[in-house]
């Protein structure tokens, strides 16, 4: 049995859509981030970060969005979102995902909690630092898939491409949209005429962005 522990659009989002396009079957547990349940014991409980996504299969909870989205590709190697570990474009796929999940999800934290590093007197002072980095980062990866697109590891689609295109959503709000750049607009394009996107949309509760 899997359970996912979710918050709409949140970090959770990949899992979900990735449990959607794999066809796992699952059961959803909403998790009101904005009363805080995350903080709760028996939140806490499953996930000591406090944070969503949690995933629980057969009673074991595993938290992490990027771990969470690698495991169910590899698991589910019949809908090919993660080349095999003897493919020679397991590297470059490992390295976009470590890339997104580390480089460009935490600017995201920044901008969305920029009281964490440096208390509630300097959230603009971050937000003002952490926005050209989140920009930046845009750059870069439509610069890669302008030479190397469509997808990131070009014509391979991979559960690294779902992750970018959660991370662009959190960017809709934001001065400058991952949108502006052009081979990410694409990209994002394909990803959302997925039907996995209409109904993890759906699911989600979500509407913006659609
Ligand atoms: N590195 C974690 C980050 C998860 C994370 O920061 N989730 C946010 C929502 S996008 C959250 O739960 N925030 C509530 C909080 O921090 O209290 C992951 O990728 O799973």
């Amino acid at each position: 049995m899997v359970s996912l522990y979710y918050a709409p659009g949140a970090a959770s989002m990949v899992v979900h859509w990735l449990l959607l396009e794999l066809g796992v079957p699952h059961e959803l547990h909403l998790v009101d981030t904005s009363a805080g349940q995350q903080k709760r014991p028996e939140y806490l409980a499953l996930n000591p970060n406090g944070v969503v996504p949690t995933l629980v299969v057969d009673g074991r909870p595993m938290f992490e969005a990027a771990a969470l989205s690698m495991t169910l590709a590899d698991q589910h190697p019949q809908a090919a979102l993660a080349p095999g570990f003897d493919d020679s474009l397991r590297p470059q796929y490992n390295q976009w995902m470590f890339h997104l999940a580390n480089a460009v999800q935490p600017l995201f934290r920044l901008w969305w909690y920029p009281h964490e590093p440096a208390g509630d007197a300097n959230v603009d002072i971050v937000r003002a630092m952490t926005a050209p980095r989140i920009e930046a980062a845009w750059a870069r990866l439509d610069a890669h898939l302008a030479a190397n697109g469509p997808y990131l590891l070009g014509d391979v689609l991979s559960a690294a491409d779902f992750y970018l295109v959660m991370l662009m959503r959190w960017s809709r709000n934001l001065p400058r949209p991952a949108t502006e750049w052009p081979h990410l607009a694409a990209l994002a394009h394909r990803l959302k005429a997925r039907p996995s996107f209409k109904l993890l949309y759906e699911r989600e509760g979500l509407t913006e962005w659609a």
